[in-house]
């Protein structure tokens, strides 16, 4: 690249940052100075891209090496590794793949390899791996994701598909100019605007709130949480009971129409099937009005408040934020319905700065002023394999190969699987009542992960592939859903004999015999510069002007400036509807779908409706607390969670519990204590937070920890160790973990130490 004259750059999902090096060493990451609010989360990569959480070397498992696929498997988790080279590696794993493709077929591995894996555009883990499994002969997928699998499946048949609804969404500079009022169910916390993915170095989350508020937006925050809102907002916080939004929304919509507060032109020119909800509303359909009066014991909430909020809303230009938490509950696509519903009857939809919108809570693009220009990826062939499942229906489908179950209107057959292969991902994260996914897991006869730490994930696989951290590859953070495009520079040598993903599966395409298909004859610079050049044309195409290869290089980053005005939701729709109809069958918003009412699924009428979820205060034991397990201020998910930002947060060494000074004073217990949160699914330890920003008879543990187990029990408080792994619903299939009851106890002493961040044993080591 000849002699560079500037500092050295790097991206990730959390932002850009200039690299200090020293030897061959990281010794800080700076933060980038054009970004407003930058995060503090990149910094605790620093302490660990050495030390015992580096996978530095090609590892299989003494029990598989020993006796095979299949073998020990009750081992996983506590078993040794026996490193290899690469080249034994590479053998390993390409007589593996063709083992299962000959004794079961290629419908016997499973890769949906769900996960946010790293920013860059060439160094996309799944990308890779999929494109790679892709030409050995294809894969189960997954469907849907974590974060919103309700909001997907349900969004077609009401309103339009999510990645529209996410795309389309109002922008900031709409609402602050013409919005009133901005009711945040979930909220819009500010910890969560640090993340964009595949990069950002632009955070405009906490300012657009802060302009908002400035212009005299007034914020009501709906949510279980009082932080779920800037305190400088003045907010008015509505705390219902968890998992009970769509009781307090079918509330609001009986309220406007109660009192004649609804739009019926709206209801009339842009929806169909308003009288079918309103028949349930008014109770016709079912004998059951639901008013303010029948929603205020349900939610926990005096019925004035939501009358008052009601009127509020009709009075005011108003916006309905949802955050996406909503749907990762039980029945979660109900909440959405039910927003939308709401939103519809309010008749405000289309116009600036009011209406509906998905996910301002969610991430720091969303909002945010962006041509989206299309960016071109590593294409990733054609899967030969049709079959899929529902992402977070992982645990079930190793549970009950050939069984049944519903997904939107299917009935559908879970695949007998194998071989499991993750890279980018890790699903003692991401997934649901984990000690049963830990049983579920050892069915499979090999596990494969690729990873640049010994998370939990790696620590249950049978073949390590250990694998570069964005600081050791170059690459290129080309994001559409940023302004900022960013130079990854490879700014340390490859720690120990770690790859890139692309030269794992480049090594083991030629232990396959397919090599060139897989590279293309390209080396990754030139996949590099192939992919910004299309990406630049494409953008050209659409009058976005990108500077070449070489200035990019020199300059290290550049900005898109975005669209001069502000985008409206649906504004195009609200205009004309004949001219710009709706993807849902009728063209228009479906208050009633016929769809969802021919599954004849009997919690979904084919309207948003109430069921009582299985897990709430509704239906809680003598001391049970309502759980809620949101995303961590101090890392995104499990990543980072060994490093110092993380580390740092923690009461001696457990994650923090956060609960009301009441509740806790119930149980006798006081800051700093050691916890033991359980139910009968198993157990975490924690340490004792006390906050009144917290509603009564709810405690908030952050997701990310990693899974520590110890009999059930995780030593470092991963909340997943608790929730409950049960699809939404029939329908959408997705995960519901803000849905979970659990106990508190001091926990019994002494303490376990901490073994998470310890590595495993290694053989020779
Ligand atoms: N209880 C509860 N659980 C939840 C949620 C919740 O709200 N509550 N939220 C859910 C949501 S919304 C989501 S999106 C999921 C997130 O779940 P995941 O996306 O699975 O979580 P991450 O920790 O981001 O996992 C990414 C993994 O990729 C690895 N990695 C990073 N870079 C690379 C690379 O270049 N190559 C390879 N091979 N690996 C790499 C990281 O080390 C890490 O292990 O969690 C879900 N789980
Ligand atoms: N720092 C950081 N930011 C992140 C992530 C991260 O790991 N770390 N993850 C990213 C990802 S993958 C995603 S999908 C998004 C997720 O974005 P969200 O889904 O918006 O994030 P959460 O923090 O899970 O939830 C937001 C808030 O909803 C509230 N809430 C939970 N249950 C209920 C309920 O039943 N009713 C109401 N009214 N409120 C409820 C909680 O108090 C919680 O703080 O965040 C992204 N941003
Ligand atoms: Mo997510």
């Amino acid at each position: 690249m000849g002699e560079r004259h500037r500092d050295l750059l790097t991206s990730a999902h959390w932002g850009t940052y200039w690299v200090d090096v020293e030897n061959g060493k990281v010794t800080a990451l700076r933060d980038f100075a054009p970004d407003p609010d930058p995060s503090p989360i990149g910094h605790g990569i620093v302490s660990v891209l050495e030390g015992p959480t580096r996978i530095t070397r090609p590892m299989v498992r003494r029990g598989w090496l020993e006796h095979g696929p299949g073998g020990d498997t009750h081992k996983r988790g506590e078993d040794e590794y026996v490193p290899v080279t690469w080249d034994q590696m590479n053998k390993i794993v390409a007589d593996e793949i063709t083992r299962i493709r000959q004794t079961f077929g290629n419908g016997a591995l499973y890769a949906g390899s769900y996960g946010w894996a790293s920013a860059g555009r060439f160094h996309h883990a799944q990308g890779q791996l999929k494109r790679f499994l892709n030409l050995a002969g294809g894969y189960v997928r997954s469907v849907d994701t974590y974060s919103h699998a309700a909001a997907e499946v349900v969004t077609p048949h009401v309103i339009g598909g999510f990645d529209m609804l996410v795309k389309d969404t109002t922008t900031w500079g709409s609402i602050i100019e013409h919005a009133e009022l901005f009711v945040a169910f979930g909220g819009v916390p500010v910890k969560n605007g640090q993340i964009s993915q595949g990069g950002t170095g632009r955070h405009i989350q906490r300012g657009a709130l802060r302009e908002a508020h400035a212009a005299g937006v007034g914020f009501v925050n709906v949510s279980p949480l009082r932080s779920d809102l800037l305190e400088e907002l003045d907010a008015h916080w509505i705390a219902p009971r968890p998992s009970t939004d769509t009781a307090l929304m079918l509330a609001l919509c009986h309220t406007l129409l109660a009192e004649g507060l609804h739009d019926p032109a709206f209801l009339s020119r842009y929806c169909t099937g308003f009288d079918r909800f309103a028949a349930y509303l008014t109770g016709d359909s079912d004998g059951t009005p639901k008013s303010a009066d029948w929603a205020a014991p349900i939610c926990d909430l005096p019925a004035d408040t939501i009358r008052n909020l009601a009127r509020r809303m009709a009075r005011s230009r108003t916006m309905i934020s949802v955050s996406w938490s909503l749907t990762r509950q039980d029945h979660g696509e109900m909440c959405y319905w039910a927003a939308i519903s709401l939103a519809a009857m309010l008749g405000q939809i289309g116009q600036p700065g009011t209406g509906i919108g998905f996910g301002y809570s969610a991430e720091n693009f969303i909002g945010a002023s962006l041509h989206y220009p299309r960016f071109a990826s590593v294409p990733q062939g054609r899967n030969p394999v049709d079959d899929f499942i529902p992402v977070a229906r992982i645990t079930e489908m190793l549970e009950n190969p050939g069984g049944i179950y519903d997904y939107n209107g299917q009935r559908r057959t879970f695949p007998d699987i194998r071989m499991i292969w993750w890279a980018g991902g890790n699903p003692f994260h991401h997934h649901q009542d984990l000690n049963r996914f830990r049983k579920a897991l050892a069915k499979a006869e090999t596990i494969v992960v690729n990873d640049w730490c010994w998370t939990a994930m790696a620590r249950h696989a049978d073949i390590v592939l250990p694998c570069t951290t964005t600081l050791e590859r170059a690459d290129i953070a080309l994001n559409p859903r940023d302004p900022v495009q960013v130079v990854m520079d490879p700014v340390i040598p490859p720690v120990g004999e770690a790859r890139s993903d692309h030269d794992i599966f480049r090594g083991i395409a030629g232990a396959l015999g397919f090599e060139q298909q897989f590279t293309e004859g390209r080396t990754p610079e030139e996949w590099m510069r192939h992919l910004y050049d299309v990406s630049r044309q494409q953008a050209a195409e659409k009058g976005i002007e990108m500077p070449g290869w070489d200035q990019f290089q020199r300059d290290g980053w550049f900005t898109i400036p975005g669209p001069a005005q502000e985008q409206v939701l649906l504004s195009g729709f609200r205009a004309d509807p004949q001219a710009h109809p709706l993807t849902t069958p009728s063209g228009r918003i479906e208050l009633f779908s016929e769809t969802v009412a021919s599954f004849a699924y009997d919690d979904y009428p084919g309207h948003a409706a109430w069921t009582e979820p299985q897990e709430w205060l509704g239906a809680a034991r003598p001391g049970q607390l309502h759980m809620i397990s949101n995303q961590p201020r101090t890392k995104l998910h499990s990543q980072l969670d060994h490093g110092s930002v993380s580390r740092n947060d923690r009461i001696a060494g457990r994650e923090p519990v956060t609960m009301h000074p009441e509740d806790a004073a119930e149980r006798g217990l006081t800051e700093g204590q050691m916890l033991r949160v359980f139910n009968e699914r198993g157990a975490f330890l924690g340490g004792l937070r006390l906050s009144t920003d917290v509603r009564r008879g709810v405690i908030q543990v952050a997701t990310g920890a990693w899974f520590d187990p110890q009999d059930g029990t995780c030593r470092v408080g991963n909340p997943n160790a608790v929730t409950l792994d049960r699809g939404t619903s029939r329908l959408a299939q997705g995960p519901s973990a803000h849905s979970c009851l659990v106990s508190v106890e001091p926990a019994p002493g002494p303490l376990p130490a901490p073994r998470a961040y310890d590595g495993p044993r290694i053989a020779g080591a």
